[in-house]
């Protein structure tokens, strides 16, 4: 039980190392939420995975702030003495707006385990040390600056390349990289961006031994994915159509998807996230981690989560590097042989460095009872 004396939101912004190019849009900086809550015992950080525009999901930076400005942080100072549990209900009479939710109470979980001294990975009964790392590969002008990317990042060491991919920007980009390596591990991310009338393009990519293909059809559409998936071998994973518990059950029942992306954000929070990951263990469907360019903050959460037991294959888990010059917290360094280790601190076991989240911030509000 804590009690929430303070909630102090802050927008940031930090320079990408490159563009990133995905069927909706390309971005050149991240701008997210950070939440810093304070209890009687501690303060905890939350990162809010919703983006300046309103294009991956329904939410975004300036719809989360006034969220949470107007009625997140009301129905936690209305709470009174509470846990993470109690915040469902809390947040009960707010529809939808999980990537706000989840940016609080991740900030109260973090606040809560710092005071018992728990790391956030004991709480979600992860198992391993250390996590594989893959990353997600933006689209890029040309098929020959894809190859120089890609080459890159598997001298890195990464373990597994995952491609964004968008309608006449697929399969002679994705062939060109599976004929130059044809061991790794391969994935495609459609964000998206087709319709069923494509089935040309998933039939074409079946003879090409990818991994999965991640969201190819509208997020809202769990029908037609399941049609698609009885069309094709590649199994379908699905990212942008998973928002909660049920949705996980819903698709899984329906056989739009043979694997889920996991983004704790997008299904309201941590809590969350381990739900979703046990619905899905107990159906015998993989699930890995999904990432959202996310700053240190939100990357810890990311690898602790990323380390349970049904998180079989590699994540969006990549290191600090993979997105920025100089990360808010102290860096997530990827070892050469593609891992990257789970933090052990208490809570998300980081915090923002001071000085660096001064440098990077470009508002912020303090909110009180
Ligand atoms: O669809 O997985 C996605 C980034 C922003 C929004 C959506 C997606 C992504 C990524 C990058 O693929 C994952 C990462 O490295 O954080
Ligand atoms: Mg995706």
């Amino acid at each position: 039980m804590s009690h929430v004396r303070a909630i102090e939101l802050y927008l940031v912004g930090l320079p990408l190392v490159r563009p990133f190019r995905t069927s909706f849009g390309e971005a050149t900086e991240k701008v997210c939420i950070l939440v810093r809550v304070e209890t009687d015992e501690a303060q905890g950080w939350g990162e809010c995975v919703a983006d300046a525009l309103p294009d991956f999901s329904a939410e975004f930076n300036e719809g989360a702030w006034l969220v949470l400005r107007e009625f997140l942080a009301p129905a936690v100072f209305g709470a009174g003495q509470v846990t993470t549990a109690d915040l469902d209900e809390a947040f009960g009479p707010v529809r939808g707006n999980v990537m706000a939710k989840a940016a609080l109470v991740n900030a109260v979980l973090d606040a809560e385990l710092r005071a018992a001294g728990t790391p956030l990975s004991a709480w979600l009964g992860a198992e391993r040390p250390r996590v594989e790392c893959g990353v997600s590969v933006g689209i890029t002008a040309t098929t020959e600056m894809l190859l120089d990317q890609v080459e890159g990042y598997l001298a890195e060491g990464y373990r597994r390349i995952k491609l964004k991919i968008a309608p006449g920007l697929d399969l002679e980009r994705v062939r060109a990289v599976r004929e130059r390596w044809p061991g790794i591990a391969l994935s495609v991310d459609a964000n998206a961006a087709y319709t069923p009338d494509d089935l040309d393009v998933f039939l074409a990519l079946d003879d090409l031994d990818l991994l999965m293909v991640e969201q190819p059809l509208h997020h809202d559409d769990l029908l037609q994915h399941a049609a698609l998936q009885a069309r094709v071998r590649t199994p379908i994973c699905l990212d942008e159509s998973i928002r909660s518990e049920a949705d996980a059950a819903a698709a899984i029942e329906l056989g739009s998807c043979r694997i889920v992306n996991i983004k704790q954000g997008r299904v309201g929070g941590l809590p969350h996230a381990r739900r979703v990951h046990d619905v899905c263990r107990d159906a015998r469907v993989p699930v890995w981690c999904g990432g959202m360019l996310e700053t240190g903050v939100g990357r810890a959460g990311n690898l602790a989560l990323a380390a349970m037991p049904n998180f079989s294959l590699p994540g969006d888990t990549s290191p600090s590097s993979r997105y920025f010059l100089e990360d808010l917290t102290e860096p997530f360094v990827m070892a050469g042989d593609g891992t990257m280790a789970v933090p052990t601190g208490a809570g998300l076991g980081v915090e923002p460095l001071p000085a660096r989240l001064d440098a990077c911030t470009l508002r912020r509000e303090l909110l009180t009872p």
